[in-house]
């Protein structure tokens, strides 16, 4: 190579233990540099958009660009964990590029900068295109800052011995030590703004306490529920802060309830604009929904029962006059996200709504503050729009929505299922009596029957059941089960109200829900 000639190269003359350590400084170098960076992007973000910083931006890009089929595994893998490990997996790609940038900046500086802002260039571009050119900022920040900072360690670490290009004499050096306290220095910042920047995140995601109106139409008592003497079944009603969450976004979107807005236009008579004081001065309604999520796997966790209060939507659609050649309500999210739903099926009596109350508050963040759209017996990806300011009146034909762009099914009732919640897979369990516990649910089907239980194969035994709610609610069930010593295989499967006996046929979530019979193996003794 021929610049070799000219440069004395950077480890000459050093052993091969101060080569390697050399190298692993000026690593260090940039990711401390990339961490700073980033968390004091993540700080301007939390200010400004947090679905801006850069590491969130990147993350939802990937989201949106991976493969169904990817995505599906990936949900299959990890669960509720996909997303932590998503963004877990960006920032560990962007540190290691981060420590290839420091040591190319060991030969020159413009190189590891070059690679830094590059890196961040893309982060600006995932931030645009998710957002808009404002979401430029957080990026802009944390290629100053970064750059900045590689600048400053580099000149600190070129002088001294081990990192110097032309080595003298030591003694004339600066210590590494002086280059490792400045680069503490440096990560200790970034702890300081990263931390900055989640507090005020959590700050302004936190729940709106808003004193919401009594229902014109209440959902009366609530049964009281299985309790812990029967081990570890789901609650009846799952609290807020337990609620399954399944969305796009890596954030918790702030939408503020003073400045949104609800429009319903399309094939409508007149287009209509409700604030969210509009709603409630409405009629509300209020009922026990059980929700679940099409990525559900058979024993999965996305499910669960809940207390909504609403707008009933026909009250909303009669309002705006729908006209005859829709058959899908095409609803948009405060950011563009669309879902799709059955006009047919939405509309046809069910206590489908725009839900602005969860449980006696108004809703979390996460599940869609100011108001979601409610379909009982539908799957969420085509009925549970969060935060929804657009309900479109139009055709398949004419608009497709976000997961039917990704080939998932536009027609997907819930299936009919039974979970077992205790025991667990796998489980070691004492001898003797042993309560096989759990949750099943039907919506729209005639609610949950009954639920039947089986040990090793053998014959479906009626399990005892825990208080109905109503036929879009799940139902509690449990089975006493004297277990013998050694291993043995459990299963439950659910019967509707309208006599369907859930099926064994096993399907994957895609494209519109699970099937198939819970069933693991124990260890007793
Ligand atoms: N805006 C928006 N709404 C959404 C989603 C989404 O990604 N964005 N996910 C849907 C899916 S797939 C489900 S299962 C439900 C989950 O609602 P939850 O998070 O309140 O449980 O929300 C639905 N509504
Ligand atoms: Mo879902």
């Amino acid at each position: 190579m021929s610049s070799e000639s000219t440069t004395t190269p950077p480890s000459a003359g050093l052993s091969r233990s101060q080569r390697l350590g050399a190298t692993a400084l000026w690593a260090g170098l940039g990711v401390v540099s990339t961490l700073l960076g980033m968390a004091a992007a993540h700080l301007v973000a939390a200010v400004t958009t947090p679905s801006a910083s850069p590491v969130l931006a990147v993350g939802s890009q990937v989201i949106d660009l991976t493969p169904t089929p990817m995505k599906e595994w990936a949900i299959r893998q990890f669960g509720s964990a996909d997303k932590i490990i998503l963004v877990g997996s960006v920032i560990i790609v962007v540190l290691i590029l981060a420590g290839v940038a420091g040591v190319l900046a060991r030969r020159r500086l413009a190189l590891g900068a070059g690679l830094l802002v590059a890196l961040v260039a893309l982060a600006a571009a995932a931030a645009v295109v998710q957002g808009s050119v404002t979401d430029l900022l957080p990026s802009l920040v944390a290629a100053v800052t970064g750059v900045a900072s590689l600048w400053w360690l580099h000149g600190k670490a070129s002088a001294t011995k081990a990192g110097s290009v032309a080595r003298t004499d030591s003694s004339q050096h600066p210590s590494r030590r002086g280059v490792l306290i400045a680069a503490g220095a440096l990560a200790a910042a970034a702890a300081v703004l990263g931390g900055a920047g989640r507090f005020i995140t959590n700050l302004r995601t936190g729940n709106v306490d808003i004193t919401l109106p009594e229902p014109a139409s209440p959902a009366g008592d609530f049964p009281e529920g299985l309790g812990d003497e029967f081990g570890q079944i789901t609650p009846l009603r799952i609290d807020n802060e337990d609620f399954y969450r399944v969305d796009t976004r890596l954030d918790t979107p702030v939408v503020d309830q003073d400045s949104w807005t609800l429009t319903i236009d399309g094939d409508v008579e007149r287009e209509l604009t409700f604030t969210f004081d509009d709603l409630l001065e409405m009629d509300l309604i209020e009922r026990d929904i059980t929700l679940t999520c099409v990525s559900n796997s058979v024993g999965g966790e996305f499910v669960g029962g809940a207390r909504w209060l609403g707008v009933r939507l026909t009250d909303l659609l009669d309002m705006a006059g729908v006209g005859d050649t829709a058959d899908q309500i095409y609803s948009t999210d405060f950011d563009g996200m669309t879902i799709s739903t059955p006009l047919d099926l939405a509309t046809d009596g069910r206590d489908s709504m725009i839900a602005i109350g969860m449980n006696g508050e108004a809703l979390p963040r996460a599940h869609g503050f100011p108001a979601r759209m409610i379909v009982p017996g539908l799957y969420g990806f085509i009925s549970a729009t969060k935060w929804i300011t657009r309900i479109t009146l139009t055709t398949y034909a004419e608009k497709s929505a976000y997961w039917t762009d990704r080939d998932w099914a536009t027609d997907a009732p819930i299936k009919i299922s039974a979970r077992i919640d205790t025991p667990q897979p796998l489980e070691q369990l004492a001898t003797g009596e042993t309560i096989i516990g759990g949750v099943a649910w039907a919506q729209q089907s005639g609610g949950i029957d009954k639920v039947q239980v089986r040990v090793d194969g053998g014959a479906w035994q009626d399990a005892e059941m825990g208080p109905e709610v109503n036929n879009d609610y799940w139902r509690q069930w449990f089975y006493r089960w004297d277990a013998s010593e050694g291993g043995h295989t459990v299963a439950a499967r659910a019967i509707s109200g309208d006599g369907t006996t859930q099926t064994p046929a096993r399907a994957m979530p895609f494209p519109d829900g699970a099937s198939g019979i819970h069933e693991f193996r124990v260890t007793v003794g």
